[in-house]
């Protein structure tokens, strides 16, 4: 087999041994409804399985359907999260029979295409990486509903680098032109395409995310009762859900403690603020005097290399992440403290954009000038309709395969289950240059 074939082998397999062991409990866990939120997981994985049968074996190899009955039940469309338990879903034992049929002749599939060849499905293994990167985000998805379920277990102590001091810090991006979105990345999805100039004003941004430390001290000072913080929406999201702290936040009167899968333990401090929504970062920024970075912010920030006047695959570059660069794909059950990863810097200097938390940027999901649709319209177009706000650069939930510097998620600006947490920009006044700034490296 040739390397690329090789490689995504190796990339079908550890997305499924994620789904195996993320499903790798009890039945009742398994069809249970944890929240209106969310499918239940024995969804989660035949609908993986379902994917895949449709893209890689009927649309990119013309393969007759193996079950074309349930095709219906695991459309995302026809029928709500909420909706899905009283559906006639295949059980567990019938669900990893079928997903293990399907992969059994994807791999045959894998092993008759031409990479090279004009099909754009098969070029570069387009539509095997759209299945591996479709279940690494249901692994995600599903990790959030064990997450809500308390199940314990999935707390995995891997070793994640230490801290280090992190006051409020923020690096310069001088006024310029950078490129946003890509051309060339054989795996990027249509709404990370075409890539295009943008030139964007001078703004400071956070070196790191928000901490728990500085969002306790927005709390504390009464942030989730004063309305001049939030917007009209906020309000009325703060009004419905009677948030007063992030979820899995938990008080006991003088110090704060947070629940993981399942286990109670204090808020560590210095580890980035997770399980907040769009409207909470939106409220903290405005408290702090700032505001969200818009998503061309975040992407410059991440990726230029002002130096080369190009854009990197990651902060640092293009290597791959590694243990010190990033906390990705599950290593430990939570984001690294502020100041881990001083080797994954950017090149103006920020920190931390890739792994550990989601960042919800001020910015609408809407296309990229000149955006096409492929290769179907219901995974990215059908959300361009100003009701989902961008979040990027992955959490230590993400496998390294759908992180990215053009990468771009989205959710609905009240979800919180997600692994998301925020930094925090602002515009630079005129008199603001370079030399100025302590951050620039
Ligand atoms: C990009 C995470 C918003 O989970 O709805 C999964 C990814 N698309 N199956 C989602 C997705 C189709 C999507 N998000
Ligand atoms: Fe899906």
């Amino acid at each position: 087999m040739s390397d690329l074939k090789e490689r995504i082998a190796a990339g079908l397999t550890a997305a499924r041994s994620r789904s195996t062991a993320y499903t790798d409990a009890e039945e009742d866990l398994l069809v249970r409804q944890h929240s209106p939120l969310m499918s239940p997981l024995v969804w989660d994985l035949a609908h993986v399985g379902n994917y895949e049968e449709l893209w890689v074996l009927r649309q990119a190899c013309g393969i007759t359907p193996l079950r074309p009955e349930i095709d219906d039940l695991y459309d995302a469309f026809r029928h709500p999260r909420a909706s899905r338990t009283t559906l006639p879903i295949l059980g567990p034992a019938e669900a990893r029979r079928y997903i293990e049929g399907v992969r059994g002749r994807v791999l045959d599939a894998l092993d008759a295409i031409d990479p090279y060849g004009p099909d754009p499905l098969h070029r570069g293994g387009f539509v095997f990486g759209l299945v591996i990167q479709h279940e690494h985000q249901h692994d995600e998805t599903m990790l959030a509903t064990l997450q809500l379920s308390g199940t314990p277990g999935l707390v995995r102590d891997g070793e994640l680098p230490p801290g280090r001091p992190s006051g409020a810090d923020e690096v310069f991006v001088p006024a310029g032109p950078f490129t946003m979105g890509t051309d060339t990345l054989p795996w990027a999805y249509d709404n990370e395409r075409p890539a295009h100039r943008i030139d964007l004003p001078g703004y400071w941004i956070d070196r790191f995310p928000v901490g728990n430390r500085a969002y306790a001290d927005f709390v504390a000072d009464g942030g989730y009762d004063d309305p001049r913080w939030w917007s009209p929406q906020g309000r009325l999201w703060l009004q419905r859900s009677r948030a007063f702290a992030p979820l899995f936040w938990i008080s006991d009167g003088g110090a704060w403690w947070r629940t993981r899968f399942g286990r109670t333990e204090p808020l560590p401090m210095d580890e980035p603020v997770q399980h907040v929504c769009w409207y909470e970062a939106d409220a903290y920024a405005r408290w702090a005097g700032r505001r969200l970075p818009t998503e061309a912010e975040w992407e410059k920030a991440c990726g230029w290399d002002p130096k080369a006047g190009r854009a990197r695959r990651y902060s640092w570059g293009d290597d791959d992440p590694g243990p010190a660069t990033a906390n990705l794909g599950h290593r430990a059950a939570r984001p690294a403290p502020l100041g881990a990863f001083p080797a994954g810097a950017g090149a103006y200097g920020v920190e931390q954009m890739i792994g550990d938390v989601w960042e919800w940027t001020g910015s609408w999901f809407l296309p990229h000038p000149g955006f096409r649709s492929f290769p179907y319209p219901e995974y990215s177009e059908v959300f361009f309709d100003s009701r989902y706000r961008v979040l990027r650069g992955g959490s230590w939930a993400s496998d390294p395969a759908v992180v990215r510097t053009t990468f771009r998620n989205w959710d609905r600006p009240a979800r919180r289950q997600i692994f998301s947490g925020f930094r925090c920009a602002r515009s630079a006044s005129p008199e603001d240059s370079p030399e100025e700034s302590p951050g620039h490296s």
